[in-house]
């Protein structure tokens, strides 16, 4: 061998195992709850998955041969809206990994605690694709253990538009694609759901409604814009082995200067709790800088889920800080969540399209917060008079009606 060859060799050696010492800091860093700014739920110091999680041999040539440089051959551009679900004592997320090549695909990894250190397994989804079907991309997969024993996952499956105009590459056509797996391993692809609009957001409810299945759903005129559709609906079908909508009410509506006001879809499936059905969803409005994802909590009746009971005035959780920046910046998306038996639940949302976070909470204080918060007014003038409400009765609190209460707290 050459010393030139030697030095060669031995440069690889060093690259490689400089890269496997930091991904295993990476992937073994303790995450760091931080202080609640409101109460209702806490966020994390760190990320909980981000593209530099991805295993390195999905993303190196480790062959010296084929790959002297010791090149990244398939990078990652974002790991972002991930399905969640608790199986067998861990914390699963079936994460959305985007590729340099902007196509998406799934892959799950795991936590045994919900806040760090999670791991992919040994190679991503491969997932079937349905017959004739021109799918081109998947993405954000909303798991459902369903009360008929399976585990459904439900996703986006966009394909080009086949009436786009000539030289149109743009124009997409989104489809709620579905699969099911009973061990978390080996998944069973179904057909599309049949609907008359484009479909984004769909989300099976965990229960039976009416001997159906129930689904919520985001009906839109066009890949992006809703259009005259939009609100999150709600449609029940016969099966999911032919999923086909044949009526569809909105049970969630957008409002005029809301944080919803151009769309708004369903996050993960809704959690069962004594007072009501509990959903996260998330709220899409315009401003200068472009679309701003939020997110929002609202409650439906125990016995008729569509039914609207409760909804606080305007986000729960919005982009903060380096949240805010990313591939689709001012964007927080949820589509995942767990419920312990202990009353944590466990936010999995992405921010601005790029990495994975964690917040935590409790059933209590979401329910708390859904039941108590004051709903929209819809005018600045109803939102200062329930300011002064709560001032007025705070205010009563204090004996001494002299003591200028607002200037101490
Ligand atoms: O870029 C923000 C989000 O945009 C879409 O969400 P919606 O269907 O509500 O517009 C999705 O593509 C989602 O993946 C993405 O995070």
């Amino acid at each position: 061998m050459r010393v030139s060859d030697i030095f060669k060799n031995m440069e690889f050696n060093n690259s490689l195992q400089r890269k496997i010492k930091q991904q295993e800091i990476l992937l073994s860093q303790k995450n760091e709850i931080l202080p609640s700014k409101n109460n209702i739920y806490n966020r994390y110091a760190y990320p909980i998955i981000t593209p530099e999680h991805i295993p390195l041999c999905w993303r190196y040539d480790f062959d010296k041969q084929t790959n002297p440089y010791l090149l990244e051959r398939i990078g990652v551009n974002a790991t972002l809206n991930s399905g969640a679900i608790k199986w067998n004592g861990k914390y699963v997320l079936v994460v959305r990994v985007e590729g340099v090549d902007r196509k998406s695909y799934f892959a799950i990894a795991e936590s045994n605690n919900g806040v760090d250190n999670f791991r992919f397994r040994e190679k991503p989804l491969s997932l079937e694709v349905p017959e004739g079907s021109s799918e081109t991309n998947v993405y954000d997969m909303r798991l459902t253990a369903h009360e008929d024993g399976w585990i459904y996952g439900i996703f986006c499956s966009e394909s080009k538009d086949p009436n786009a105009a000539p030289g149109d590459l743009t124009s997409a056509i989104a489809k709620a694609g579905i699969v099911r797996t009973k061990d978390m391993n080996t998944w069973e692809r179904l057909p599309n759901l049949v609907s008359k609009s484009q479909q984004r957001n769909v989300v099976l409810h965990p229960e039976f409604v009416n001997g159906k299945y129930a689904l919520y759903t985001r009906p839109q005129d066009s890949f992006i814009d809703p259009g005259s559709g939009g609100g999150i609906g709600w449609a029940l079908v016969d099966s999911m082995e032919n999923a086909v909508i044949t009526n569809e009410k909105i049970i969630n509506h957008r409002y005029y200067h809301t944080i919803k006001e151009l769309k708004n879809g369903e996050g993960p499936h809704p959690l069962k709790t004594g007072k009501g059905w509990l959903h996260l969803a998330h709220g899409v409005r315009m401003c200068a800088s472009g679309l701003r994802y939020v997110l929002y909590l609202y409650l439906t009746d125990l016995q008729d889920p569509s039914k609207l009971i409760a909804e606080p005035a305007g986000y729960f959780m919005a982009p903060e800080d380096d949240e805010r920046v990313g591939d689709v910046s001012n964007v927080l998306f949820s589509n995942g969540w767990i419920a312990d038996e202990d009353g944590t639940v466990y936010i999995y949302y992405a921010s601005s399209d790029t990495r994975m976070h964690v917040a935590t909470s409790t059933i209590d204080k979401l329910l708390d917060y859904c039941l108590n918060t004051p709903s929209d007014g819809y005018t600045s003038k109803k939102s200062v008079l329930t300011i002064c409400k709560l001032i007025d009765k705070n205010k009563t609190l204090f004996t001494n009606k002299s003591f200028e209460f607002h200037k101490t707290i």
